[in-house]
């Protein structure tokens, strides 16, 4: 069964299906750990992209060049999966944040090159600023903030700094930051929310590709989610709502 999902827009219909995944050999790109949001961006910045076919299991975004009624496509149950069409996507997917001013959260950039805004808001932008000082290496800058929030509320703090939670990226980056730790345990930006297991950087929605994690971590026990350091370094995944210090990166 086919049908079109609200979004009635004049005569134009926006259609997005979940619960169908699509089989097709007119994929042009497949792009590992994206969110729903970025996949759709991709898309639309796509010269070739007509429709996508989101697996929200494992994030992985695959762009096609046709869409429903095209030859070569065709439209199957699965619950994992979300069709989506990119004809007359609603504006937010489509603004770039180097043409807006009013791109209250991030800019991210897409394989194109091209930024745009993952958040839009009308509210006015609230800042604040590192409770302690930024210590900075090379072009990055850090703040330890040694109060303990939730892991979801450690990062609105850090976009209010202007920075996110931090992504340890490389083993230097990993010896620095932990030289400056004390006795707490502190969040940093690695989460495995959408699927068990996969954990990936939810600012910049990559993969983990250095990880420190402490013997025996991650255990997943009682469904652990976010990402804490200890203060030797080693990283355990805990329960979100758990409170911790925070590191914030810029
Ligand atoms: C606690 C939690 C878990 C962790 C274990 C390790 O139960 O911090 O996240 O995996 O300790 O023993
Ligand atoms: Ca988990
Ligand atoms: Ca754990």
């Amino acid at each position: 069964m086919y049908y079109a999902e609200s979004e009635q827009n004049d005569n134009l219909i926006n259609v997005t299906l979940s619960g169908h995944c699509v089989k097709t050999s007119r994929i042009v790109n497949i792009l590992p750990i994206l969110g729903r949001k970025q996949c759709v961006q991709e898309c639309s910045q796509n010269g070739k992209c007509k429709s996508v076919n989101y697996q929200k299991q494992h994030l992985k975004c695959e762009l096609i060049s046709a869409k429903h009624g095209d030859p070569g496509l065709s439209l199957v149950l699965g619950s994992n999966c979300e069709y989506i069409e990119m004809e007359n996507q609603p504006q937010e997917f489509t603004k770039s944040c180097e043409t807006t001013s009013s791109c209250s959260g991030h800019c991210t950039s897409l394989t194109s090159g091209k930024p745009f805004c993952t958040q839009e808001s009308n509210e006015k932008r609230q800042s604040i600023e590192c409770p302690s000082s930024w210590q900075v290496i090379g072009d990055k800058k850090y703040c330890l903030v040694n109060n303990a929030l939730s892991w979801q509320a450690s990062q609105n703090s850090c976009i209010l700094m202007g920075a996110n939670l931090l992504a340890i990226e490389t083993e230097e980056e990993q010896t620095w930051i932990g030289e400056k730790l004390s006795g707490n345990d502190w969040w940093i930006g690695g989460t495995d929310e959408y699927s068990e297991g996969i954990f990936y950087w939810k600012h910049s929605y990559t993969a983990l590709n250095f990880t420190n994690w402490y013997d025996g971590e991650p255990n997943a026990l009682a469904g652990e989610d976010c990402i804490e350091m200890y203060s030797g370094g080693g990283w355990n995944d805990n329960l979100c709502n758990s409170t911790r210090s925070y590191i914030c990166e810029k």
